[in-house]
């Protein structure tokens, strides 16, 4: 006799975010985490998209919020997924470069903003799928992929590719 087959449903919450990264080589701008998810990396500016407004608006929205610079002309770069292997979370961040924008970066509540030399990036203070894909960021390669991350948001797994 057959065993019946149950099959389970799990229902996973995608959070579309935003990463604006400033590249003028060879130099980056990057900012100190002060607060919340991420705190204490390096990341690029961003965070989620609301209701109403594009992912490019959300992106430009987030530059001048956390480092109050404004910024017309971003290029998306990439797309990544990343989940946990013992969450149901999943994030999918678009990934988006600057070159010019107007105004000085300016320290917020959220981040501390630093020019980094594009040989100098601070990978040890960085999200730990970073090393992977900033150097083809910073050679304007354009790509997509997802990482797995354990608890301790080390990558597990990862796929990548240019597009
Ligand atoms: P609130 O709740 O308003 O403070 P918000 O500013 O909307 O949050 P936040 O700070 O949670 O969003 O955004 C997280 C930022 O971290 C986004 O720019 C996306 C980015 N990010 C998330 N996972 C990342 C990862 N694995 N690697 C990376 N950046 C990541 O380089």
């Amino acid at each position: 006799m057959r065993s019946q087959e149950s099959s389970v449903v799990i229902k996973m919450a995608k959070q579309i975010m935003t990463l604006c990264v400033i590249h003028q080589h060879p130099r980056v701008l990057l900012g100190m985490k002060k607060r919340g998810f991420g705190e204490g990396r390096y990341n690029g500016f961003g965070g989620k998209v609301h209701k109403g407004e594009t992912i490019e608006e959300a992106a430009k929205r987030e530059m001048l919020e956390e480092v109050g610079i404004t910024c017309s002309k971003i290029d998306q770069i990439g797309v990544i997924e990343f989940s946990w292997k013992n969450k149901s979370e999943v994030l999918e961040v678009h990934i988006f470069k600057a070159e010019e924008f107007e105004g000085e970066p300016t320290e917020s509540e959220e981040m501390k903003p630093e020019w980094f030399h594009v040989d100098e990036i601070p990978y040890n203070t960085m999200w730990s799928d970073d090393p992977y894909w900033v150097p083809l960021f910073l050679e304007n390669k354009k790509f997509k992929g997802n990482f797995v991350f354990d608890d301790d948001d080390n990558v597990l797994e990862y796929n990548l590719e240019e597009i």
